[in-house]
């Protein structure tokens, strides 16, 4: 019975541990060392405020990246929109030497926007196999450059802050290792 308490408890320690590794590496994802790591677009009005990257429509920033299957890549946003006709965009491309492993736009501003932040936001994209490319934030005027610009505000880029549930399972692994360690010395008195 205790032999299998052991057991259990080493293979959460283990799934704990194997499910925390990540190979991502984002240089500088939460902007604070300016901009540094980051390559910007020499048309793009970027500017780093609060530690955040601010990118007004139409601007783009990007930095080439190593990720292995099953990688999540997370970061948080918010959006400034300033729309009465046209539909402002926030996107996300990564791109190879072979072409485009991924697009996704997260966000499209709805018409008739009051200009205000939208509020923070959260967003994660999981690798589906290995492969290295550019990373690249896009912030998109839907109809006019420099008309009704809007703001895409991009922090915190990179793997997934853990879970505290995650933590709290890490944690009970290591104690009970700590635990069957303990008892067996005692025992071997
Ligand atoms: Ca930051
Ligand atoms: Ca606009």
């Amino acid at each position: 019975m205790k032999k299998v308490v052991a057991i259990l408890c080493t293979m959460m320690l283990v799934t704990t541990l194997a499910g925390t590794a990540s190979a991502l590496i984002i240089v500088n994802g939460g902007f604070d060392d300016g901009l540094n790591g980051w390559n910007v677009d020499p048309a793009s009005k970027v500017s780093v405020v609060d530690e955040a990257a601010e990118l007004i429509t139409t601007s783009s920033i990007e930095q080439h990246i190593f990720w292995t299957a099953g990688d999540v890549l997370s970061f948080d946003w918010d959006f400034w929109v300033q729309n009465s006709i046209d539909r402002d965009y926030s996107l996300f491309t990564i791109n190879n030497s072979s072409g485009t492993v991924a697009e996704v736009t997260f966000h499209v501003a709805a018409q008739n926007t009051p200009a205000s932040w939208l509020g923070p936001q959260n967003y994660q994209y999981t690798f589906t196999e290995d492969g290295n490319g550019y990373l690249k934030f896009v912030a998109v005027n839907a109809l006019y450059p420099n008309w009704q610009n809007s703001i895409l505000r991009v922090d915190n880029v990179g793997s997934p802050v853990p879970e505290p549930s995650t933590i709290l399972l890490f944690g009970s692994g290591l104690a009970g290792l700590a635990f069957f360690r303990r008892k067996k010395k005692k025992d071997l008195r």
